[in-house]
């Protein structure tokens, strides 16, 4: 008999390590120089000064063996490649749209949908902006609009979809600045800067037939639609035994097209495209394309990475792999919660979001709680997240002042299949440690702020 009885079985990584990359352990002292160096900004530390990367799991995932050996099947042809059709055909089968054009990463699909949809003076509604797709749509001439439910700006609130659109807040929108102003909705799942959450299948049909009965098309950023099918699967009624490939499926066929940043899902290093079934918008993209990417058939990348895009697709939708992507982030969050750690709930699908403000409710918004907390993480430990709070939100187009977002905090991200339990282990002891000492934690003043997100490169001193 076992002296202890099993209270639940585990679950683990549907795969195991065959490749492994050294990191560097530093010292505290080392941290230190190397913060200070990086004007506290952990964009600007050097990554072999890093110990655990929790920056971004954009580009940073291991790929598969079999992604890796189709890099090896490269047609590196500058017209047509192989590859490309490859991922054209794995496009069309799991997004269910006709057209393709494939781009360098994710912003450059933004950047042609933009400019091919968006007229000076039009308003894009979209649930919760995101830094490099709002700015798209403003220097195209658009103003986003927020008109994601209310509850997204409330870390605390474990509303299960909130990534949901406000449908009062959308109606009247289109009906103030009229149908004709609104190129497309802007739609994302799950939402990033709310702290990976949701939208449900319910509130999109509903969000549809509302654009409907105003005759407004409707695009999604689809960059991590696994997590948001995935979400759907285990949260919403009717959904239980759909495949995620059906459901991506079945979210997408409410869409005109979809921009992807290929570095997250696709689990590969560089990448993206955009897909519709408007053969007008499909045309100029392709005239576009040419100017600021590669020719239409590659788009900026190597035939290699259209292949391991094609392969990773293949990959996204396997329930066991996202099954566990999101199981490290639950895991890393409950431990978190034992603690009394305030994260934004429910538990997202790419990352755990600490509440800056509410980890430091001595630190004035101005004085940049989130970017301190990051930065203190990092002399702790070597873990490095990022900043999203008021630094990413940045400055008001038309009177220059910061932005206060309600949502100020510091999201440590998880890259797909790269880190370990032991990882996240490490990396939650030292966030208990620096809660405990928060008390002495100071605010931040911001010395050099450059024009355009702000966030990647701007510096600031201690206070
Ligand atoms: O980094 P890009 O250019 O491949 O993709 C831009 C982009 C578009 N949409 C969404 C939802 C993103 O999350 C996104 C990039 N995200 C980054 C880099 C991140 O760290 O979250």
């Amino acid at each position: 008999m076992a002296k202890k009885k099993l209270v639940k079985r585990s679950w683990a990584e549907p795969y195991k390590i065959k490749m492994v990359e050294p990191i560097k352990m530093t010292t505290r002292a080392q941290r230190e120089k190397a913060i200070k160096a990086a004007g506290y900004n952990t964009f600007l530390l050097k990554s072999e000064d890093v110990y655990i990367d929790l920056l971004t799991d954009s580009g940073t995932n291991a790929m598969s063996d079999y992604q890796w050996s189709g890099m090896m099947l490269g047609d590196e042809a500058y017209a047509g490649s192989k590859n490309f059709y490859y991922l054209w055909d794995n496009v069309k089968r799991y997004y269910g749209f006709k057209y393709f054009v494939p781009t360098h990463q994710g912003r450059a699909a933004e950047h042609l949908i933009s400019k091919i949809l968006i007229k000076p003076g039009d308003f894009i509604p979209g649930n919760m902006y995101f830094t490099t797709t709002k700015l798209h749509q403003e220097l195209a001439g658009g103003t986003f609009v927020d008109v994601i439910i209310d509850e997204a700006h409330q870390p605390q609130n474990t509303h299960p979809f909130k990534g949901n659109i406000d449908l009062q807040k959308l109606e009247d929108l289109i009906k103030k600045v009229g149908p004709k102003k609104i190129p497309y909705i802007s739609m994302a799942g799950p939402v990033n800067m709310a702290g990976g959450q949701p939208f449900s299948m319910k509130n999109l049909k509903a969000v549809r037939k509302l654009a409907d009965k105003y005759g407004v098309k409707m695009w999604l950023d689809a960059t991590r639609i696994t997590e948001n099918a995935y979400f759907i699967k285990i949260r919403e009624k009717g959904y239980k035994t759909k495949s995620i490939a059906a459901i991506i499926k079945e979210i997408c066929s409410h869409f005109e097209g979809i921009w992807v940043s290929a570095k997250k899902d696709l689990m590969v290093n560089i990448g993206g495209f955009l897909a519709t079934n408007n053969k007008r918008v499909f045309n100029e993209a392709r005239n576009m394309v040419v100017i600021y990417e590669g020719l239409h058939t590659y788009g900026g990348l190597a035939g290699r990475d259209m292949e391991a895009m094609a392969r990773g697709i293949e990959e996204m939708v396997n329930y066991d792999n996202i099954h566990a992507r999101v199981g490290q982030i639950e895991y890393f969050g409950h431990r978190l919660m034992e603690y009394d750690i305030p994260i934004v709930l429910p538990i997202g699908g790419h990352a755990i979001f600490l509440d800056a403000k509410k980890f430091l409710p001595h630190i004035k918004q101005d004085q940049f709680p989130a970017q301190a907390l990051a930065a203190e993480i990092y002399v702790d430990s070597g873990v490095r997240g990022m900043e999203r709070g008021i630094v990413s939100a940045g400055r008001d187009k038309k009177t220059g002042k910061h932005i206060y977002p309600n949502l100020e905090l510091v999201r440590l991200t998880f890259p797909r299949r790269v880190y370990t339990q032991a990882h996240i282990d490490v990396t939650f002891e030292s966030i208990v440690e620096v809660y405990d000492r928060r008390k002495k934690i100071t605010g931040l003043k911001m010395v050099y702020e450059p024009k355009y997100l702000r966030f990647f490169q701007a510096r600031f001193k201690k206070l």
